[in-house]
C-alpha cells in the first residue's frame, strides 16, 4: 500500500485552496508524509497569512518563505532543512510565472527580459532546488514537477510557457540521469487545465475546460487530488522503477488526435 510515514516532503506552490500543490500537499499528508511549506512572501504578509491558514490541518513542521527568485530564501530554506530534519525525502515543484503580456498575442514578440523571466522562475527554479536538495536526499528520493501540454503542442496563448514547460520536461531527463546513481528519481506529471489562481487568470481557460470535457476520453477535466494522487504514487516506493518520465494526469487528452 502507499505509504509515506518517515518521509519528510517539501511542498512549494500552494497559493490557495485551488492551487495544485495544495492537492498535492493533501495527498502526502494522507499518506503519512511528514510536510514542510514553501510560500511566495509579499510585502503585506498576506500569503504567508492565507497560507498558514490552510495548511494548519496538515501540521506543517516547516513553514517556510521562498521566492525563487532570491537565492538567500532558496539557501535559507534547504539550511532549515538540513538542521531541523536532517534529511529529505520528497520535493514537490509545483510553480510557474510568465508575465500575463506574454500570455497572449504573437510569441514572435516575446521579450528577452519576458522570456528570461518565464525560464527563471519556471525552468531554471527545478534545476536549482534540486541541487540544493541533493545533498540532503541521503536515503534516496524524490523529485516531482508540474509540466502541460503545451510543452510538446502548440497550444493557442501559452506561448512562452510552452518553451519553458519543453526546457522543464528537458530538465527533468539531466536531473534523473544525474541523480539516479543516488536512488533519486525525477518525474514530471503532465496535468489537464484545472482552474487554479494561475489558469484563471488567463483568457479562455473556461472554453479550454469545456472542450476537454467534451473531447478527452474520460469525457471530464481532472481535480487536484487526482494530481495529487499521482504525486503520492510517483513520491512512494510503488513507483520505485520510474525516473525520467512525463506521466499525463489528463483525462486522456494528450492521446487524441481529432
Ligand atoms: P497556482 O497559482 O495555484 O500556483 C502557482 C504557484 O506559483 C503559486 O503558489 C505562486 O505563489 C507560485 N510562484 C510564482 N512565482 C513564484 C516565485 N518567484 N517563487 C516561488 N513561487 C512562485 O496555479 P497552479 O495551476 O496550481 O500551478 C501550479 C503548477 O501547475 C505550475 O507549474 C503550472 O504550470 C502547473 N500546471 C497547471 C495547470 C492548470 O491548468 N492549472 C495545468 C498543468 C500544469
Ligand atoms: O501553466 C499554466 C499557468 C501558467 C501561468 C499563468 C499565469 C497567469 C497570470 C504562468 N504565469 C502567469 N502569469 C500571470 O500573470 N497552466 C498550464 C494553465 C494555463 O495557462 C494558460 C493556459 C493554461 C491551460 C495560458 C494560455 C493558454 C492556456
Amino acid at each position: 500500500m502507499l505509504n509515506l510515514t518517515g518521509k519528510n516532503a517539501l511542498v512549494t506552490g500552494i497559493a490557495n485552496n485551488r492551487s495544485i500543490a495544495w492537492g498535492i500537499a493533501q495527498q502526502l499528508h494522507k499518506a503519512g508524509a511528514n510536510l514542510g511549506i514553501t510560500y511566495l512572501p509579499d510585502e503585506r504578509g498576506k500569503m504567508e497569512k492565507k497560507v498558514a491558514e490552510l495548511v494548519e490541518p496538515l501540521n506543517p513542521s516547516l513553514f517556510l518563505p521562498c521566492d525563487v527568485q532570491n537565492d538567500e530564501q532558496i539557501q535559507s530554506t534547504f539550511e532549515t532543512i538540513g538542521s531541523q530534519w536532517g534529511k529529505l525525502d520528497i520535493l514537490i515543484h509545483c510553480l510557474a510565472f510568465a508575465n500575463k503580456d506574454d500570455l497572449s498575442g504573437d510569441f514572435s514578440q516575446t521579450s528577452r527580459t519576458g522570456f528570461s523571466t518565464a525560464l527563471q522562475i519556471s525552468t531554471y527554479s527545478l534545476v536549482q532546488l534540486s541541487g540544493a536538495a541533493k545533498p540532503l536526499m541521503t536515503e534516496g528520493g524524490s523529485i516531482l514537477t508540474l509540466s502541460y501540454l503545451g510543452s510538446i503542442r502548440a497550444i493557442p496563448n501559452y506561448n512562452i510557457m510552452g518553451v519553458a514547460k519543453a526546457g522543464l520536461e528537458a530538465s527533468v531527463r539531466y536531473l534523473a540521469a544525474e541523480l539516479g546513481p543516488q536512488n533519486i528519481r525525477v518525474n514530471a506529471i503532465s496535468a489537464g487545465p484545472i482552474r487554479t489562481l494561475a489558469s484563471s487568470a488567463v483568457g479562455g481557460i473556461l472554453d479550454m475546460i469545456h472542450h476537454v470535457e467534451q473531447v478527452a476520453p474520460l469525457r471530464r477535466t481532472v481535480t487536484q487530488l487526482e494530481v495529487g494522487n499521482t504525486a503520492a504514487f510517483l513520491c512512494s516506493d510503488l513507483s520505485s522503477g520510474i525516473t525520467g518520465q512525463v506521466i499525463y494526469v489528463d483525462a486522456g487528452y494528450e492521446i487524441m488526435g481529432m
